[in-house]
């Protein structure tokens, strides 16, 4: 490997070692994400965990309460519909690319959750705070949909094991591991392995002796 791409690959680990995942409750208790104020960094990962009903997470217009971002932001589509008790083993995660106030909401327009104040902020700065799009929010009609689909996060299957999340413990585990013998081929194996092969043979001439 080269000096520039040990750098590279070194500075990419830092970056890596420095950002975290928050994750964000999404309906867990009532129609709320908990927490509903994040304070992120640039590289930071929000993992949202979808709980009963069917929520979405989408990121808003901070001058029209319940409608999308007009330009990049995300969407997790209607895809984490859930059974009351344990959360979705789906999440959605977007990543955190500045430190700009960003506003998010769901879009489930059957008992109005935005409407209702199911929403949140990522790094509230100036008037852009969650007590602002709240009450904004409380006049607000419907709640908008992008209709292109999700975006600007991907959808992370099974991330949340049904055994770590102190759920009622209905699962059927089976265990699908399969021992297979770690090979590191490496110089040292290869030349040890004829060693290895001798010692064998001076066992097996002890045992027969
Ligand atoms: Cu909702």
């Amino acid at each position: 490997m080269s000096p520039l791409s040990s750098l590279i690959l070194i500075a990419g680990l830092a970056l890596q070692a420095g950002a975290v995942t928050i994750p964000v409750s999404v309906g867990k208790v009532g129609l709320v994400f908990d927490p509903n104020t994040i304070r992120a960094a640039q590289g930071d990962i929000i993992e949202f965990r979808f709980w009963a009903r069917n929520h979405s997470v989408v990121s808003g217009n901070w001058n029209q309460a319940c409608t999308p971002a007009t330009s990049a932001g995300f969407f997790s589509g209607f895809n984490f519909p859930t059974e009351a008790g344990a959360p979705n083993a789906n999440v959605f995660r977007v990543t955190i690319n500045d430190t700009n106030p960003i506003v998010f909401y769901c879009s489930q327009n059957t008992g109005s959750h935005c409407k209702n104040g199911m929403v949140g902020v990522v790094n509230p700065a100036g008037g852009n705070t969650l007590e602002s799009y709240v009450n904004a929010a409380k006049s607000a009609s419907t709640a908008v949909s992008p209709q292109v689909g999700v975006f600007g996060g991907v959808i992370v299957q099974g991330a949340i094991s049904p055994t770590t999340t102190g759920g009622s413990s209905t699962g059927t585990g089976t265990a699908t591991g399969t021992a297979t013998p770690t090979q590191t081929g490496n110089a040292a194996g290869t030349i040890a392995a004829p060693l290895v092969g001798l010692c064998a043979a001076g066992l097996a001439a002890l045992v027969l002796m």
